[in-house]
C-alpha cells in the first residue's frame, strides 16, 4: 500500500539542470543519484538552463516533462549570471569553502547578485510548488534559497546539501556576507555535510552569538525560532554499474589503444576538473620529485592527467591553466626520451565508459586535492579495478573521501616526498595487499553508496514533513 510519504513529489534545486536525455553516457555518480531519486518520487528539477539574456528578470519557468520528471528552468541575466555564478559564488565562497582565503575576490556588487538571484530562484520556483512537495536544495550557490522562500510564504520541509567542505568559523569569518549566510541556513530544515569534519565546523559556526544555537546530542541544532537536523551524508558512487562499466571497457578500441601505446609501463592516473583545489600544480611537482628519487622509475612510468578546464573568465582559472602547461612542459622537456614521454596532460572530458576502463588499466590513481568536499574520481577509481589485479588508490588526506577510504595510501599534497614515496609504495606493492586493500575499500563503498546517500537524506527530509 502507498503511504502518504511516498506520493510527496520531490523538487530538487540545484544552479544547472542536467537536460533530459536518454542516458547520457558522460552522465557522473551525482547526475544518476538525483536522477534516480526524481526517478523514485515523481517530481520536479529545477535550475538555470544555461541560457543568458539582457532582461532584468527571468520569464516564467520552461517546463519539459519526461515521465515522472518535470525539468523547469529558467534563463538569467547575464550581469546577474556573472556577479551571482563567477562572482560571489566561485570568487568567495568556493575559495573560503576549500581554506584558499587568498583567492578570495569580493565585491559588494556580486553579494548583490547573488542575493538577486537566489530571490529570482525562490519566486519563480514557488509558483510551481504543491503543499505536500519536498524540496532539496544543492550547493553553496543557493545557500539563501530558503530564507527567500520562506519569505514568499513556503512552508515545505526544504533541505539542503553541501558538496564543498564548509569552513571553520575562523576561515568562514573572513567572508563578508557570512553572517547572512548563516542565519539564512537557519531556515532549512535539514542540512547535510559529506563528513563528520565539516558537520563540527558547520556547529562551530552556527554556535556563534550571530545565530547562538545550541546543539542536541541527536544533531538537532536549536536557535532561537526554531530548529533543523544537520548531519553527514557522505555521497557514493554506483559500485557495481561502475565495475561493469570498467570490465566492458577493455574491448573498447580506444582503451585498448591508449593501453598499447604506454609500451609496458605503468599509468598513473588523474582526473580532475581543472581548478586550483585539485592540487595539479602541487602533484606535477610531486610526480617530477618521483622522477628524481626514483630514478627506475624513469621510463617505466607514465602520469596520464585528464583536466578539462571549468570556470574559464574567472582570472584564477586562466592563470592556473597557463602555469600547469608551463610546468609539465619543464617536466617533460627536462625527463622525455625520444621514446617517452613522462606526462600526458590532456585539457579535455573523456566520456563516462572509456574513462572507467582507463582508470581499470591504471597502477596507480593519483588523487591528491589540496582540499575537496568528498572527491568522486577517488571512489570510482576504487570501484572500476580488477579485484583479481587491482591498482591502488594514492588519496590525499585533505580530500573528504579520505575519512572513509582508509586503505589507500593516504598522502599530504603539499609534501612532494611524501607524495612520491606514495606513489612508489603503491607501483611495488605486492599483489596479495592490493587485492585485501581493494576489498576493504569496495566494501566501505557498497556500504555509502550513491542509493544510500540519496535515500538516507530523502528520508530525513520526509521526516520533517
Ligand atoms: P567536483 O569538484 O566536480 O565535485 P568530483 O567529486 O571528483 O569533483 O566529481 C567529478 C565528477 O566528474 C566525477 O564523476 C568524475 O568522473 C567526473 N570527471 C572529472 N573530470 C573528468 C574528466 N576529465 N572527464 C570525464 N569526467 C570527469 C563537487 C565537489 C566534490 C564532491 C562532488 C559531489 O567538489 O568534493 O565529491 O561535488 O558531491
Amino acid at each position: 500500500m502507498m503511504t502518504s510519504n511516498q506520493t510527496k513529489r520531490l523538487v530538487i534545486v540545484s544552479n544547472r539542470v542536467a537536460t533530459p536525455k536518454k542516458k547520457s553516457a558522460s552522465a557522473g555518480g551525482l547526475a544518476v543519484g538525483i536522477l534516480a531519486a526524481l526517478e523514485e518520487h515523481g517530481g520536479v528539477w529545477f535550475g538555470w538552463n544555461g541560457n543568458l539574456t539582457s532582461s532584468s528578470e527571468p520569464g516564467a519557468p520552461q517546463v519539459v516533462k519526461k515521465g515522472n520528471i518535470e525539468y523547469a528552468t529558467i534563463s538569467l541575466n547575464e550581469d546577474d549570471y556573472e556577479h551571482y555564478y563567477n562572482g560571489y559564488s566561485n570568487r568567495v565562497l568556493w575559495p573560503v569553502c576549500h581554506y584558499l582565503l587568498d583567492f578570495i575576490q569580493y565585491d559588494s556588487a556580486n553579494f548583490d547578485g547573488y542575493r538577486r538571484v537566489n530571490a529570482q530562484f525562490a519566486r519563480k520556483l514557488a509558483s510551481l510548488l504543491k503543499p505536500d512537495d519536498i524540496i532539496w536544495v544543492h550547493d553553496y550557490h543557493l545557500i539563501p534559497l530558503a530564507a527567500e522562500l520562506r519569505d514568499a510564504g513556503i512552508e515545505n520541509p526544504i533541505g539542503f546539501f553541501l558538496h564543498v567542505p564548509f569552513p571553520c568559523y575562523e576561515a568562514f569569518r573572513a567572508v563578508p556576507g557570512h553572517e547572512y549566510l548563516l542565519r539564512a541556513l537557519c531556515a532549512y530544515d535539514v542540512i547535510g555535510f559529506h563528513t563528520h569534519r565539516d558537520l563540527a565546523a558547520f556547529e562551530s559556526c552556527i554556535r556563534e552569538p550571530i545565530v547562538g544555537a545550541e546543539i542536541d546530542d541527536d544533531h538537532v541544532i536549536r536557535m532561537p525560532g526554531g530548529s533543523l537536523v544537520a548531519d553527514v551524508f557522505p555521497i557514493g558512487v554506483d559500485v557495481e554499474g561502475i565495475a561493469a562499466l570498467s570490465r566492458e571497457a577493455a574491448e573498447l578500441k580506444r582503451v585498448k589503444k591508449m593501453v598499447k601505446s604506454l609500451g609496458g609501463r605503468n599509468l598513473i592516473i588523474g582526473v580532475d576538473r581543472l581548478d586550483y583545489s585539485k592540487g595539479l600544480m602541487q602533484r606535477f611537482l610531486s610526480f617530477e620529485r618521483l622522477l628524481q628519487r626514483y630514478p627506475n622509475a624513469q621510463k617505466n612510468v607514465t602520469l596520464m592527467q585528464i583536466a578539462p578546464p571549468t570556470r574559464t573568465g574567472v582570472r584564477t582559472y586562466d592563470e592556473i591553466r597557463a602555469e600547469l602547461e608551463q610546468v609539465s612542459g619543464r617536466i617533460n622537456g627536462r625527463f622525455s626520451t625520444t621514446d617517452w614521454v613522462p606526462i600526458r596532460y590532456l585539457n579535455k572530458g573523456v566520456a563516462r565508459q572509456p574513462l572507467m576502463g582507463m582508470f581499470r588499466n591504471a597502477k596507480v590513481g593519483l588523487v591528491t586535492p589540496i582540499r575537496d568536499g568528498m572527491n568522486l574520481v577517488a571512489k570510482e577509481y576504487v570501484a572500476a579495478q580488477d579485484p583479481d589485479d587491482p591498482g591502488v588508490l594514492v588519496l590525499s588526506s585533505l580530500a573528504g573521501a579520505a575519512c572513509e577510504l582508509t586503505e589507500a595510501i593516504i598522502v599530504n599534497p603539499h609534501d612532494r616526498d611524501n607524495v612520491a614515496d606514495g606513489i612508489a609504495a603503491a607501483l611495488n606493492m605486492p599483489l596479495e595487499e592490493r587485492k585485501e586493500r581493494n576489498a576493504a575499500l569496495v566494501k566501505t563503498l557498497r556500504k555509502n553508496d550513491i542509493t544510500a546517500w540519496r535515500t538516507r537524506f530523502v528520508d530525513a527530509l520526509l521526516r520533517k514533513s
